[in-house]
């Protein structure tokens, strides 16, 4: 790891007992310097497997993935964080794959890098066909409203925390990640996507899998297009 910089994992987790001690025994130690797991309102035994996995374990009682990110970034500035890389606690994203999203930022050739899962390998059957369809309009629209090319909204990604600040995320849900996205290209941030595979979740779907969770994440994603154009 650069010696200038101190890398933090965020993962927001909602129930995802099966898979988040794979997540965080996954991600490689030597390159970070904590992991914080957002336990957000989980009934399951997420946090203790969390915690005993070495995570540090926040609450967030708030439903909503943009409310977990917040608060796993407010930890991780506390604890001095100058990268912050976020992850899924499904087990879609491969942790392993920790370097291909970090290493731009350590070289200093991006201060934000989207983890591509349309570049990169899909396990079939891991994006739903809503999911794929809703990717690509909106990354369309991004093209088309912003002039930005971006291949996908894809969850595994890092980011400088000098710049983060500067985004000032409001988001509490869905449209997180493409708020993000559109703000690093309004901020002229030097952004990178690289490929990152994706395997089907473990445990329990709770957005694309559901009808009412896909309208959500859809209705979220398109109005986010409009809202920070006109803004
Ligand atoms: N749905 C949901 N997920 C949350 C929430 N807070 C944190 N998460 C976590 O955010 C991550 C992404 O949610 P997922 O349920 O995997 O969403 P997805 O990948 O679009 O769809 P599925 O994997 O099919 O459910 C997971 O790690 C969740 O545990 C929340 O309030 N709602
Ligand atoms: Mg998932």
């Amino acid at each position: 790891m650069s010696t200038e910089h101190k890398v933090v994992v965020v993962v927001p987790a909602f129930n995802e007992e099966k898979s988040i001690g794979k997540v965080i025994s996954a991600i490689p130690k030597n390159l970070v310097s904590s992991v914080i797991v957002t336990n957000n309102n989980s009934s399951d035994n997420t946090a203790n497997i969390a915690s005993e996995a070495g995570a540090i374990v926040l609450d967030e009682e708030r439903r909503g993935y943009g409310w977990a990110c917040l608060k796993g970034i407010r930890k991780a500035k506390e604890l001095g964080a100058t990268i912050i890389v976020f992850i899924d606690g499904d087990f879609s994203d491969y942790p392993e794959q920790l370097p291909r999203v970090l290493d731009p930022i350590l070289n200093d050739e991006a201060d934000m890098v989207i983890g591509s899962r349309t570049l990169g390998k899909k396990e079939k059957g891991s994006l739903t066909p809503q999911q794929l369809f809703g990717n690509w309009l909106a990354t369309r629209l991004m093209r088309l409203f912003y002039g930005i090319n971006y291949t996908d909204l894809g969850p595994f990604r890092a980011i400088k925390v000098e710049v983060l600040d500067k985004l000032n995320m409001q988001d509490k849900t869905y449209g997180w990640t493409i708020e993000m996205q559109i703000k690093a290209a309004q901020n002229k941030l030097r952004s990178v996507e690289v490929p990152v595979d994706y395997r089907k979740r473990i445990g329990v779907s709770k957005v694309s899998g559901t009808i009412k969770g896909s309208i959500m994440a859809g209705y979220k994603i398109i109005t986010a297009i409009f809202k920070y154009k006109f803004h």
